[in-house]
């Protein structure tokens, strides 16, 4: 029908970049469906603007029959896996559960397409700790993959369980293998966000000290927001592959404070302090990804730079700690 409208359906709508993804695609007009899985709190922060827009399913990855009835009741034309176990230290904690959801939940996801309907394109969100420990720098899409956690692990396995049903069943599948993406919705457990909420706290005399791990390690940081443009488009092409994401540019946690805590007049060395704790049993040291193919075949591009990411965030987070002060 010339009319119809595109539909899409997203797991992890409740995540970082689930949230960024839904406002994307409602503003190109898709009917947008997403998983949502019980919790005894609602935890629809990062899209209560947009939720009456969208269609809530209930389902789960570790759910084989709800990820058929969610593919039944959407018929979707776009299918976006962003469900994940995501943080890496937790990874450690709970291997196994991050097996489930992390690997296997992308085969369960896979199955319950082709078993409704295998024309529907599918996105997968890999990610940059594929290369963990890294071959070479900097990393593009025929760069070795050497996990260093059980993450990292469980992505490789939903990496390439994506390839395989793109090659065993023709199916349009492809994986967004993208390097770190923050912005004001990243979750506070993350460091970037760990960092700008704790400015907010100091510099409002909240808090007189923000405790962090490893301070040497770098990372390639961009903006959510340019991020899920890319995992549409990737859904838009005539056929099918990987590409790298990334802005091309690393720095360390040590910049990346000593930039947030400067913004608001404050020196990063009197507030910040090491805790052991906070190492990694193993730790990526360095990622910094070649995203030049990406800029060939999508025409993407990062928007927005990092002196301006730390700075969004910083802002948003000493309004949100000053709202909550009453301030
Ligand atoms: P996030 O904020 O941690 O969100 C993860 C989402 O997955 C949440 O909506 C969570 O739901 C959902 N989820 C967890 N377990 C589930 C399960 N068993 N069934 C269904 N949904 C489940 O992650 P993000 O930063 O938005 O990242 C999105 C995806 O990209 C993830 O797959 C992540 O691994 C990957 N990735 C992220 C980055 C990055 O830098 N952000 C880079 C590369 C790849 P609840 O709210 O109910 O917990
Ligand atoms: O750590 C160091 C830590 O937890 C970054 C996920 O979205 O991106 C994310 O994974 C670095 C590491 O992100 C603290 O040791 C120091 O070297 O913010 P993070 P991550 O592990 O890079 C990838 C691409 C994903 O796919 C993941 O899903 O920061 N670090 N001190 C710390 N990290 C945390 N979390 N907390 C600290 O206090």
């Amino acid at each position: 029908m010339a009319n119809e409208k595109k539909r899409a359906l997203v797991t992890g709508i409740t995540g970082q970049d689930g949230s960024y993804l839904a406002e994307f695609l409602l503003d190109k007009n898709y009917e947008v469906f997403a998983l949502i899985r019980r919790s005894s709190t609602v935890n629809f922060e990062r899209i209560q603007h947009i939720q009456e827009r969208i269609h809530l399913l209930s389902g789960d990855l570790l759910d084989q029959n709800s990820l058929m009835s969610a593919l039944k009741t959407a018929r979707p034309h776009e299918v976006y896996n962003l469900g994940a176990q995501s943080f890496v230290p937790a990874s450690w904690e709970q291997p196994l559960l991050t097996g489930e959801i992390t690997a296997l939940g992308v085969t369960r996801l896979l199955e319950a397409i082709r078993a409704t309907d295998s024309r529907a394109r599918f996105y997968q969100a890999s990610t940059s700790e594929l290369f963990g420990k890294v071959r070479e720098s900097p990393q593009s899409e025929s760069t070795p993959f050497y996990p260093r956690s059980p993450y990292g692990v469980s992505k490789l396995y939903a990496h390439w369980i994506t390839v395989n049903y793109r090659e065993s069943y023709d199916m349009f599948c492809c994986a967004g293998i993208l390097f770190n993406h923050e912005s004001p919705r990243r979750g506070l457990e993350f460091v970037s966000r760990k960092i700008s909420h704790g400015v907010a706290r100091i510099k409002l005399g909240f808090a007189k000290e923000l405790k962090l791990g490893n301070l040497d390690s770098r990372r390639d940081w961009g903006f959510a927001g340019d991020y899920v443009k890319a995992m549409w488009l990737m859904l838009q092409q005539d056929s099918p592959e990987d590409l790298v994401i990334a802005t091309g540019e690393d720095r360390t946690i040590r910049e990346f404070c000593e930039l947030a805590f400067g913004y608001v007049g404050l020196d990063w060395r009197q507030c910040v302090t090491i805790d052991k704790d906070l190492f990694r049993p193993a730790e990526v040291e360095v990622l910094r990804g070649d995203a030049s193919r990406a800029e060939r075949v999508l025409g993407w591009k990062p928007e927005i730079s990092f002196v301006e990411l730390v700075h969004l965030m910083v802002d948003r987070d000493l309004d949100l700690v000053g709202g909550q002060s009453g301030g």
